[in-house]
């Protein structure tokens, strides 16, 4: 029979349910042995499963002789099923450990592995990377995704409560909507088609039947340089809403950040602790600077930098400003810089647009979308943009669109700014990047 279905090697407990209530009790554990310790002839095991670990003692004379031969092949990373007894011991992790009367061998692990799983950096990125399923078995990865994980059910959670639906809307699609250089080219049957850079039009026609929609999923963005907060591959939270402006918007960021704060405070405190982080308040409000405002801040720090431009995050990163140490947003860029969906303010050169940021990392970008069909055809004309190519869009606004606005949050970001994580892919299971296609 194989072990894995084989009935009478079924775990019984795993690590979080066995206590020293539990002394003398025996019982079944399952998982992988994530370190072996050895002191004269008392080999310590660590045994790993979903919920944590417990520590195993093999010393001679306590084990059967039967397990003697099967001893050497225990090594790191290996699977295991331990029958044993539970003993009380001050002195282990957990105030308990296993005393093994049988165990077996579920899987061997054949090699040695370069990444060592206490460690919080350990071998170079790359190297983690190409193994990156044993690599997320360190503490160090299993504490952000968890996190990570989180972040995630949490923003359902509170779009939801905000009246906001759930929509998954088409990652083939046939134009543009965050500008040409970043797309990816596919052959979709004869045609060329390309991998979404954001859910935008879709979610915007969206309001028109459900009013208020989100949605988590992927983005595709073929950025051309290597930095550590850009990915090919990213997640993004998109929402939007209709009969709803920029300032209704920020406001809903704004509550959902404190939410989220609060939710990984509570539910991920052990992660927090095993990663060192305290996570301070957010401001709240947060900090609005309008675009022209910093721009004159900037120039007045002595930067070379002129209205119109966008702002780098090393240009921020210079300025000393306290307010800027926490979550703050940009208002009301340029409309020359955004997308041709972003609805101009009554001037016509700045729109009603934002940035959230966390320090000098941007976060999200949302606004208040063009909603007349006319205002649209021109923005898009004076983008040098083929409106035809838009056709599918633009026709939906004939029936009435609702005035609407929405953002799109990156989750990798937000996850930097709350894990303390300078790479980004650190924060991703698999990452994509110019580098990268594999695992
Ligand atoms: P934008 O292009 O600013 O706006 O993207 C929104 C957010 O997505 C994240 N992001 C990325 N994260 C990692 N790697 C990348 N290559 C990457 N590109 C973007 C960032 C960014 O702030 N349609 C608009 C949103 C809207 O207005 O609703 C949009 O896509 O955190």
């Amino acid at each position: 029979m194989d072990s894995s279905t084989d009935q009478t090697w079924k775990r019984t407990h795993y690590s979080k349910n066995i206590d020293t209530s539990m002394n003398g009790k025996g019982v079944i554990i399952v998982g992988w042995i994530s370190s072996i310790r050895e002191h004269s002839n008392i080999k310590f095991l660590t045994i790993n499963d979903r919920f944590g670990n417990i520590q195993v003692i093999l010393k001679k004379n306590e084990y059967p002789t039967s397990l003697t031969s099967e001893i050497p092949k225990i090594s790191e990373h290996a699977s295991i099923a331990i029958k044993g007894k539970v003993r009380s011991e001050p002195k282990a992790p957990n105030g308990i450990e296993i005393i093994p009367v049988d165990f077996k061998i579920l899987s061997l692990a054949n090699k040695k592995s370069p990444i060592v799983i206490q460690s919080r950096k350990g071998v170079g990125i790359d190297t983690r990377l190409d193994l990156r399923a044993i690599d997320l078995r360190r503490p160090y990865l299993q504490s952000i995704f968890s996190i990570r994980y989180t972040l995630l059910n949490s923003c359902r959670e509170f779009l939801r409560k905000e009246g906001f639906i759930e929509v998954n809307t088409p990652k083939i699609i046939s134009t543009a909507t965050e500008g040409g250089a970043t797309l990816f080219p596919i052959f979709y049957y004869d045609r060329e088609a390309f991998l979404t850079q954001s859910p935008q039009l879709y979610k915007e026609q969206l309001t028109m039947a459900f009013e208020n929609v989100f949605e988590i999923g992927p983005i595709f963005r073929a950025e051309p340089s290597r930095t550590n907060r850009h990915l090919s591959e990213a997640t993004s939270i998109d929402i939007e809403k209709a009969y709803a402006d920029y300032n209704d918007i920020m406001e809903i960021l704004e509550r959902m950040i404190h939410f989220l704060w609060d939710e990984v405070k509570d539910k991920n405190k052990l992660h927090l602790k095993y990663l060192k982080i305290e996570l301070p308040d957010p401001s709240f409000p947060f900090r609005r600077y309008r675009y022209s405002d910093l721009i004159e801040k900037l120039q007045n720090a002595g930067e070379s930098i002129d209205w119109g431009d966008d702002i780098s995050q090393q240009k921020l990163r210079n300025l000393d400003d306290n307010d800027m140490k926490n979550f703050y947003f940009i208002i009301d860029w340029p409309t020359s810089i955004k997308p041709f969906y972003v609805k101009p303010k009554s001037t016509g050169t700045e729109c009603e647009s934002f940035d959230l940021m966390y320090r000098n990392l941007e976060l999200s970008s949302g606004s208040t979308r063009i909603h007349d069909k006319q205002e649209l055809i021109e923005r898009m004309k004076k983008q040098g943009l083929n409106t035809d190519a838009f056709d599918f869009h633009l026709k939906v606004f004939d029936y009435g669109m609702p005035p609407h606005a929405g953002f799109g949050l990156g989750l990798e970001r937000l996850m930097m700014s709350m894990c303390n994580v300078d790479n980004i892919r650190d924060v991703v299971l698999f990452p994509r990047d110019i580098d990268r296609l594999s695992p």
